[in-house]
């Protein structure tokens, strides 16, 4: 018998496309002997349509994108998932919750009972906002960056106070940031005190809590790390800027950036990479997946920077790179993820509830 596999893509959010293009990618990917794969499209206004199994893999991104001419219309959330044309038996959740509340999705799944692929509710919402997972990385001993954090209320009622605070404790450049990960936007450098102003009332329009790191010099590192319970770690890759010398194959760029991979670095920071990664995985209770990304000082200093739980997954994205350059390919990628839902949700159905 075949696996019923859905893919969950588009969504409530400035990351529509990328997850369109994703979604595609991975029909691509999924061996159609073993899988049947149902697509479940989320609109840019949220409503959930659910398509019929696919024939073959998607080559246009516009036959994603489902009509909403009623025969794609569930009555309930649960009659989608779980509904009469048969339910599934693992998803691949290709998305940021809805208003890139992370977790969200995670936490519908848990409720179905349904086997999905990647980080579950607590890794996910944990992962999503950066002052909760610095928190958490502090607690487990990882080096960072300096950071102060404030919610727009505090700010409103004293920015003195707060500007005199960062100026102590941190050093110009700074970066000021939305604590919600699931923003790119809002973020930007300051230089003075006047620019951090600015930098700031603009963060809050995007969150009510406010991030402001310690700007450094150096090298931008990144790692694949995937299992559940004894993860393992991808080589690492850089993430160079584009100058006028260089002399390192430019494979994969899109003009201001290249990528490295395997990067350059000592024996030494390869492994506390490896090793800052792998706490890192264990005090957010990661499962699937992360990349991992770290700040590499002049000295060889490692700092670890984020994790993400959702990372750019096409099989050009970093996190397919690095993982391709350790000698899994995209499609053995997608089969020991999904390998790795089934095995994590067959646990979970050993765990006891009450005490008779
Ligand atoms: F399911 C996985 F493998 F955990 C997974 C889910 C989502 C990996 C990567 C992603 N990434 C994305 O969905 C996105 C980068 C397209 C965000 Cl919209």
């Amino acid at each position: 018998m075949k696996k019923r596999l859905g893919l969950i893509y588009g969504g409530k959010s400035a990351e529509h496309e990328v997850s369109l293009s994703t979604a595609r990618a991975v029909t691509q990917a999924v061996d159609f002997d073993r899988f049947e794969v149902i697509p479940v499209y989320i609109t840019y206004d949220g409503e959930w349509r659910k398509g019929q199994s696919l024939e073959r893999p998607i080559e246009n991104i516009e036959d994603l994108r489902l009509k909403g001419d009623g025969t794609h219309k569930p009555d309930s959330i649960h009659d989608f998932l779980n509904g009469s044309s048969g339910a599934l038996d693992v998803v691949f959740p290709l998305l940021h919750g809805t208003n890139g509340e992370d977790g969200t999705v995670q936490g519908l799944l848990e409720v179905m009972n349904l086997p999905y692929v990647g980080n579950g509710v607590l890794a996910s919402s944990a992962g999503m906002d950066k002052v909760v997972m610095k928190q958490l990385f502090a607690q487990a001993g990882l080096s960072q960056v300096a950071y102060v954090h404030f919610i727009r209320s505090e700010w409103n009622a004293n920015s003195a106070q707060l500007i005199e605070q960062m100026e102590k404790e941190l050093e110009y450049p700074m970066f000021v940031k939305p604590a919600n990960l699931g923003s790119s936007v809002g973020i930007s450098k300051a230089v003075d005190e006047k620019s951090l102003t600015k930098a700031i009332e603009l963060a809050l329009k995007f969150d009510r809590r406010i991030i402001v790191e310690q700007g450094i010099t150096a090298r931008e590192i990144e790692m694949g790390v995937m299992g559940n319970d004894h993860p393992k770690c991808s080589v690492a890759g850089e993430i160079k800027p584009v100058t006028e010398f260089y002399d390192y194959e430019a494979k994969y760029s899109d003009g201001n950036t290249v990528l490295v991979i395997p990067a350059k670095v000592p024996e030494e920071v390869r492994k506390k990479m490896v090793e800052m990664s792998i706490k890192a995985y264990k005090v957010l209770d990661c499962s699937g997946l992360v990349r991992s990304d770290f700040f590499v000082g002049a000295n060889d200093e490692v700092l670890i920077n984020e994790v993400n739980t959702m990372p750019g997954f096409t099989p050009t994205s970093m996190f397919p790179l690095l993982w391709q350059k350790t000698g899994v390919t995209y499609p053995e990628l997608i089969d020991e993820l999904i390998e790795l839902a089934l095995e994590r949700h067959a646990e979970k159905q050993q765990i006891q509830y009450t005490m008779d």
